[in-house]
């Protein structure tokens, strides 16, 4: 390609500071060092977690930074060594990489990646050095995908090669809210045929919990927003019962034990508050508790360790439990074998130009996902 090499400026969404919305900017990008891979972006959905950045939930995540982590795009040109990906291959920046060799990566039973950004708590490249720039300042990564940047530098063992067939468009969403919640409900919690499942928080990721949950075969999915315009949604999605604890005087884990008797069998947090955390366990005498959405760096938890004791579980799930680098590429082979239909989650599409109204309508629960194009 005629920019292999060379340094790119291109548009990106850069966060100059905690707080402030984010700024359109002309950026540079450099060349792909050895085993890194330069990647076009042509969309990236908007995630919640990309918000927690905007709003400084990670102390660690320095500024100014290029948010976005659920992005779609091509390969541009490879640095040296690369072997697995060329230029002109559809991938998915992985906001969880697999390295393929570290001690989890060779576990069966677990999808982090020693190799990972967050291993390190850093966001700039593995080599400690940043390929944007903008104004003669460098820009931070962001888990290295930074997919609200046109075109973004990443390992080689961060993305993903899938079928040239894909959407762009449609598939970015397979980059993080999708899979979170899907693989939550069939990986992590390994949800049973005929089983109850709660489902606290209807946004992309717990809508997705949803669509999990009913794949698995689970007889009732009892959903839970104080938002009810989610609703409508979560029923088409598969969600049997629809709560909202505005509603009721009564604390909800109380309205749940009487809707279901023993209480559920699965419950999934899907929001990132701590007090619906401990609630969400409080609910049910013998369940399996996971923890998905984010909460803030330094966030404490405190509940009584009997409730453990007595049988229930509590575990956490990241990027649902997928071993993202071998198992996303066959979630867009099953998306485009119909089986899966993440595109129900997008309920908006803005130029990258409209980035802070994608931002404004998450806020004030207007959206699922938004997709920005380039
Ligand atoms: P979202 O903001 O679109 O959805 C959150 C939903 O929770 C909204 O519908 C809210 O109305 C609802 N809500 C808020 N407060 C309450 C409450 N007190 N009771 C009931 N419902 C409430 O976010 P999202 O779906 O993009 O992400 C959800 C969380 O998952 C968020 O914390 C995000 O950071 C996290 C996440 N985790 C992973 C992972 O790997 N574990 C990946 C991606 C996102
Ligand atoms: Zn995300």
């Amino acid at each position: 390609m005629a920019t292999s090499g060379k340094v790119i400026r291109c548009r990106a969404a850069v966060a100059w500071a905690a707080g402030k919305p984010l700024s359109v900017e002309e950026v540079e990008v450099a060349p792909p060092k050895a085993q890194e891979v330069r990647v076009k972006i042509v969309a990236s959905g908007i995630c919640r977690t990309d918000d927690h950045v905007l709003g400084g939930y990670f102390p660690n995540i320095e500024f100014p930074v290029i948010p976005g982590h659920e992005g779609a795009g091509i390969v541009e040109s490879v640095g040296e060594g690369v072997t697995s990906v060329k230029p002109g291959d559809k991938v998915i920046p992985l906001c969880l990489p697999q390295c393929g060799e570290c001690c989890f990566c060779l576990n069966p039973d677990s999808n982090y990646c020693i190799k990972s950004h967050f291993s390190e708590s850093q966001n700039l490249m593995p080599d400690k050095t940043s390929r944007f720039t903008c104004k003669g300042k460098q820009i931070h990564h962001f888990l290295w995908t930074s997919t609200f940047a046109e075109y973004t530098v990443m390992p080689e063992y961060a993305v993903a090669k899938i079928d040239a067939a894909a959407p762009l468009d449609k598939v970015c969403l397979l980059g993080c809210g999708f899979p979170t919640g899907y693989g939550a409900a069939i990986n992590t919690a390994k949800v049973k045929p005929g089983s109850t499942c709660a489902v606290f928080g209807l946004g992309g990721v717990g809508l997705s919990v949803v669509m999990g949950c009913k794949a698995a075969g689970a007889s009732r999915i009892i959903a839970i927003d104080i938002n009810k315009d989610k609703f409508a949604k979560a029923k088409e999605l598969g969600a049997t019962d629809c709560v909202n604890p505005k509603d009721f005087t009564k604390p909800i884990h109380e309205v749940l034990m009487e809707m279901t008797g023993l209480g559920v069998d699965y419950s999934f947090e899907a929001i990132g508050h701590k007090d619906t955390l401990v609630r969400d366990l409080l609910a049910h005498h013998r369940c399996l508790c996971v923890m998905v959405g984010e909460l803030a760096s330094g966030s404490v938890v405190s509940f009584d360790p009997m409730l453990l004791l007595c049988g229930r579980t509590w575990r956490g799930s990241v990027l649902g439990g997928w071993k993202t680098r071998d198992s996303i590429p066959k979630l867009v082979s099953s998306y485009l074998e119909k089986k899966l239909n993440p595109d129900l989650l997008i309920t908006h599409t803005l130029p990258i130009a409209e980035v802070n109204k994608g931002f404004e309508l998450l806020r004030a629960g207007k959206s699922i996902r938004s997709v920005l194009l380039f």
